[in-house]
């Protein structure tokens, strides 16, 4: 890997900054000394609570943190910032990222996250950078949808079952198109699922750890939830941006698989993020009856993670109603990815690439990190003061 002299001074565009990868690769970047531009999205509030802790004001010189507004559907604005800030290497992370949303929003889901990423490609040629600036497409394991061999690597053929998943197969294979057509040091990551406390409330894993959180601290009654038995390949998104910053570290552009080759259930998620605060779930019932009870507390466990002054009211909700999560049709997909794992032999023989963290640690991690919040809104609450409510 290199070092920080060598990276100094480099300069970086993200796009997708504000999202969850892009905070962690904007930290990462800024302390091996590269100068990150971010792209990031106007809205009528504040959507930078991921990276507020790096922000440097205008007025201050020598910044190395700076933030242009822009957007994926924009070519002219794009292609400007590209223009502007001349990058060395781009990670295009930007993208409506959530898959059940993609079927309500499929038009748009094409233009930001398909087309938006010929924009990137399309400005980098047209401004002469072909020999300077280094891609790096964020590419999806949703491309492997209803998956044709298991486990998935980089030569599995792709069947995706979203307008999500249809509109990263456009993204990936343009990609690869400008690489073979113009020499473009232009590179797909295909990712696995890839989660952490700044994770989107409303993918499953967060939703998942925050209700847990709420559950616990009498702040929640239940977890409505999907497809309990859909099976992913969680990693830790500290782990997997590094990925993305070794590939654009090689020599030559190429596509690499980004995975743990762990799968899971949703189910035995929750089972986990429930038991590593000290209560035992047990499912029962199937398909839309499923439900998930406490079926066991390990007080000092419990006391230890959510604190001891929560551990009399829990066990009173558990006499009167043990059942914490209940299924809704509602957050079933149209087309569903069954099941994901990924191979990714070919990051780890040609980057050096190796995940940190495991599922367990990664649950940890979250649910620590939950807990802590929602502890902080309950003092809050306690305390007299309003709170923001998120809903789903
Ligand atoms: P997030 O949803 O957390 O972040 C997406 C980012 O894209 C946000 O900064 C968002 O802005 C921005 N964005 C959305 N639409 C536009 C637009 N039209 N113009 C400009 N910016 C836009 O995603 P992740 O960080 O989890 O994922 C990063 C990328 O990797 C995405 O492309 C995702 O599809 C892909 N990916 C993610 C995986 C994962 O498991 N996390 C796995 C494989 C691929 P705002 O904050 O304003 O919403
Ligand atoms: P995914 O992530 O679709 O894999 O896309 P998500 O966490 O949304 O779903 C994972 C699986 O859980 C099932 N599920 C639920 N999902 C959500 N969101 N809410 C629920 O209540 C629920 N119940 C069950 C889903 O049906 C699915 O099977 C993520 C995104 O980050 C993409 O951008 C990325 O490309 C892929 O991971 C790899």
């Amino acid at each position: 890997m290199p070092g920080k002299r060598k990276t100094m001074g480099k300069i970086a565009l993200i796009t997708g900054v504000t999202g969850q990868d892009g905070a962690y690769l904007a930290e990462f970047l800024l302390k091996k000394g590269y100068i990150v531009h971010g792209i990031k999205r106007r809205s009528s509030l504040f959507n930078t609570e991921r990276i507020d802790h790096m922000y440097q004001d205008p007025h201050t010189e020598k910044r190395n943190f700076i933030l242009h507004y822009g957007d994926m559907t924009d070519s002219m604005n794009l292609t400007k910032i590209i223009h502007d800030v001349s990058p060395d290497e781009i990670y295009n992370l930007a993208a409506m990222s959530h898959v059940k949303v993609s079927f309500d929003t499929p038009e748009y889901t094409a233009n930001a996250d398909g087309l938006g990423t010929l924009r990137i490609l399309e400005a980098v040629r047209l401004l002469d950078m072909i020999r300077k600036t280094k891609i790096y497409q964020a590419s999806s394991s949703e491309l492997y949808g209803l998956a044709q061999e298991v486990p998935q690597t980089e030569k599995t053929p792709f069947y995706p079952r979203s307008p999500y998943g249809v509109a990263k197969l456009y993204a990936y294979w343009i990609t690869v198109n400008y690489r073979e057509a113009y020499g473009l040091h232009a590179s797909n990551g295909i990712l696995f699922n890839h989660e952490s406390p700044i994770r989107g409330e409303t993918f499953v894993t967060r939703k998942i750890t925050r209700a847990m959180a709420k559950i616990a601290l009498g702040m929640q009654e239940t977890l409505f939830i999907g497809n309990l038995s859909s099976r992913r390949d969680w990693g830790h998104a500290k782990d997997y941006i590094k990925a993305m910053y070794l590939i654009l570290q090689q020599d030559k552009p190429d596509d690499y698989v980004i995975a743990t080759g762990i799968t899971a259930e949703v189910r035995e998620f929750i089972r986990k993020t429930f038991s590593s605060a000290g209560m035992d779930l047990l499912f029962t019932g199937s398909k839309e009856n499923e439900k998930g009870s406490i079926v066991n507390i390990d007080d000092s466990l419990f006391i230890e993670k959510a604190g001891k002054e929560y551990l009399a009211n829990i066990k009173k909700r558990i006499l009167s109603n043990p059942v914490m999560v209940r299924v809704d049709k509602g957050y079933f997909r149209p087309t569903e990815v069954d099941q994901l794992i990924g191979d990714a032999t070919k990051a780890r023989e040609k980057l050096g690439w190796v995940p940190e963290y495991d599922l367990d640690g990664l649950i940890n991690e979250m649910v620590s990190s939950d807990l802590h919040l929602m502890k902080k809104e309950n003092h809050i609450k306690n305390g007299g003061f309003k709170t923001l409510n998120y809903f789903e």
